[in-house]
């Protein structure tokens, strides 16, 4: 599966950086961001029909994960929301382990749901929630 894949590697320095750590390794545990761990979400492009592979905060709850679409609270959304939106079967590796999900946008009384679980996962994620006029993109990763 993973071989047929074409690659992109992330535009910013320091997810480059931190996802070049976690492939050599072949394993997310070794990279944290605020003392907090991450998981890998392999997403296809929109438009290039490229693979991304894009380091995100771990947010999991009963073997269930989620995606945070929050840039640092940036006023745009991530391009790769744009992608997920477009490609939702995506692959996400936590530690070593990888999985196949289909990712939905949840919203309403499952966005409320989830969202203290994200912040706890990663209390940041509030301050992004404050600075931006957006609603922070929260997408449920259901196993496939
Ligand atoms: N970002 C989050 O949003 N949430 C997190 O919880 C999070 C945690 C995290 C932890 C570690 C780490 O290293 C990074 C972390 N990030 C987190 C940052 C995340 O990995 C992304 O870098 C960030 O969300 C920005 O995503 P982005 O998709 O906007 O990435 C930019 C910088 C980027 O590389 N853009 C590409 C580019 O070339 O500019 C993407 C272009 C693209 O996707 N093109 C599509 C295609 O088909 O190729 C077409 C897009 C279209 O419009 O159709």
């Amino acid at each position: 599966m993973n071989h047929e894949r074409q690659y992109r590697p992330p535009a910013t320095a320091w997810v480059r950086d931190q996802l070049e750590t976690i492939e050599a390794t072949g394993d997310t545990t070794g990279v944290l961001v605020q003392g907090r761990p991450v998981v890998v979400v392999e997403i296809l492009g929109a438009k290039s029909g490229l693979w991304r592979k894009v380091p995100l905060m771990r947010v999991e709850h009963d073997g269930v994960y989620v995606a945070v679409a929050s840039k640092g609270g940036a006023p745009e959304h991530p391009a790769w929301f744009h992608n997920i939106t477009a490609n939702p079967e995506v692959t996400v590796q936590d530690g070593t382990e990888t999985h196949e999900a289909h990712a939905r946008l949840i919203t309403g009384a499952e966005r409320a749901q989830w969202w203290p679980r994200c912040v706890e996962a990663y209390p940041p994620y509030a301050d992004y929630q404050a600075k931006t006029e957006r609603e922070i993109p929260v997408f449920l990763l259901e196993r496939r």
